[in-house]
């Protein structure tokens, strides 16, 4: 099964969730450094530190990537680095960056960063975080720095990731940072995260005339439990507006759907949309980052509603699931939904490169007595994956590359480092990597640009 000429191999990672080093050379403090000294806020009390040390081991990662035939390194640049108090630019945080795109781009691997993985500068939230309208200008001028500085060399950029879970986890349910329950200022997050998307694309492209800028969205099919029931058809409707619509919909067609804006009209969501904002969320992508783990099947049956929903306006809608295999985050395999989200935005969206930006799943893992770290589950979601990946640029989409979700293990936010989503095993005490079975096999396929047969354990 090949892929298509050119296709990109890459792995990704996220500044939060690798560097550590968070009080090293300046850095500020993000909302993520403070939730995670909520008591239970994160599994175990864990916090940025040790992470994988990325911050100081970035040349080992390097080489462990130039290693694995990766040809592209997706990872975030800390803000809270860059300007720490949200204002003034840290020179030292920013040369870390400097450093690691001059590793990459020496060892042959495409720098790919993104602007905003989710770790706003503590002082900003403050002055009223995503739902303040500040914060989107704030977002420019810190992109508009990084994008200076490392425009000669970067090309490929990404605004924000998945700014779904930054509004709607983080302002509404408050299971990530900054862990407010104010739907209100959840729909006033999800405006002002579109229009910092818009105002730091515009900014990057003034700084280097070779940019190509895209955002990541983590897209779901949203199926109702029972196609014939209206109540779960109407939840499917709502959870598809809130999930996915209310994201597609402004940055290709220049507005909200309206059946989202009716839903929100509670929430005060249309009064933070000023003239000219939905043109600059609008303004042309060069490609979208799609982020794929799971299915939504939803139910609208009568149900309690549950406090500390992301569903705002629909906090009843129950996930009753299919009794499909769990990942070791709770969530069912479904590969044939990352043939759906990228043939329904190839579909219903004018015509754009598209790439898997994150897919991957995190499993228990054991480092054998002889050292080795036999995964074959994630092995099996990588490959399933990448099929339905496959069949989707057969049925037409134009998908360029993809990103395995993580390059290695890291902190997975409230879950602190419970989860491991790495190809790479990370000994936290030890900080030793070890490639697991299905870092071999993704190098294989990357190496061939096809799927390769998969080798028993
Ligand atoms: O770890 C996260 C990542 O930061 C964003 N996308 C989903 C991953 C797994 O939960």
């Amino acid at each position: 099964m090949r892929f298509p000429e050119g296709f990109l191999w890459g792995a990704a990672t996220a500044a939060f969730q690798v560097e550590g080093a968070t009080t090293a050379d300046g850095r500020g403090r993000s909302i993520w450094d403070e939730f995670c000294e909520v008591p239970g806020a994160v599994v175990g009390g864990h916090t940025g530190e040790p992470a994988a040390d990325h911050y100081r081991r970035f040349d080992e990662d390097v080489r462990l990537m130039a290693d694995l035939g990766l040809q592209a390194y997706r990872f975030s640049v800390a803000w809270p680095r860059v300007r720490p108090d949200g204002g003034l630019v840290n020179k030292a945080g920013l040369d870390f960056y400097d450093r690691l795109v001059d590793r990459l781009l020496a060892a042959g691997i495409e720098p790919w960063p993104t602007l905003y993985h989710w770790d706003l500068p503590q002082p900003l939230e403050e002055r009223g975080g995503w739902a303040a309208r500040a914060t989107p200008y704030r977002f420019a001028d810190f992109a508009a720095s990084t994008a200076e500085a490392l425009g000669d060399r970067v090309r490929h950029w990404t605004t924000l990731n998945e700014p779904w879970c930054s509004a709607f986890l983080g302002y509404a349910a408050g299971v990530h940072a900054p862990g407010r329950r104010d739907p209100r200022a959840a729909v006033a997050a999800v405006h002002h995260l579109l229009l910092g998307h818009g105002l730091a694309a515009e900014v990057i492209r003034a700084a280097s005339a070779r940019a190509e800028v895209g955002i990541t969205l983590n897209l779901y099919p949203v199926i109702p439990a029972d196609p014939d029931d209206p109540a779960d058809v109407d939840a499917a409707r709502r959870v598809d507006g809130l999930q996915n619509r209310i994201f597609l919909e402004p940055l290709f067609h220049g507005r909200y759907p309206d059946d989202v804006v009716e839903d929100l009209a509670p929430y005060g969501f249309t009064a933070h949309v000023r003239d000219g904002d939905l043109d600059a969320v609008a303004a042309p992508l060069d490609r979208l980052g799609v982020n794929y783990y799971a299915e939504h099947h939803v139910s609208g049956r009568p149900g309690p509603a549950v406090a500390g929903s992301p569903w705002v306006g629909a906090e009843h809608v129950t996930f009753p699931g299919r009794g499909l295999p769990r990942t070791d985050m709770g969530w069912e395999v479904e590969p044939s939904g990352l043939t759906e989200v990228l043939l329904r935005v190839h579909r219903d969206y004018p015509p754009i490169p598209l790439y898997v930006t994150e897919n991957g799943a995190a499993y228990r893992d054991a480092v054998a007595p002889d050292g080795a770290v036999r995964d074959p589950e994630r092995l099996g979601y990588l490959e399933s994956h990448l099929r339905a990946a496959h069949a989707a640029i057969e049925a037409g989409a134009d998908l360029r590359g993809y990103f395995a979700w993580s390059l290695m293990d890291n902190f997975e936010w409230a879950e602190g480092y419970a989860k491991r989503f790495g190809i790479v095993h990370v000994d936290y005490a030890t900080q030793v990597r070890t490639p697991k079975m299905s870092a071999m096999w993704y190098s294989q396929v990357a190496k061939d640009n096809a799927l390769a047969t998969v080798v028993a354990p």
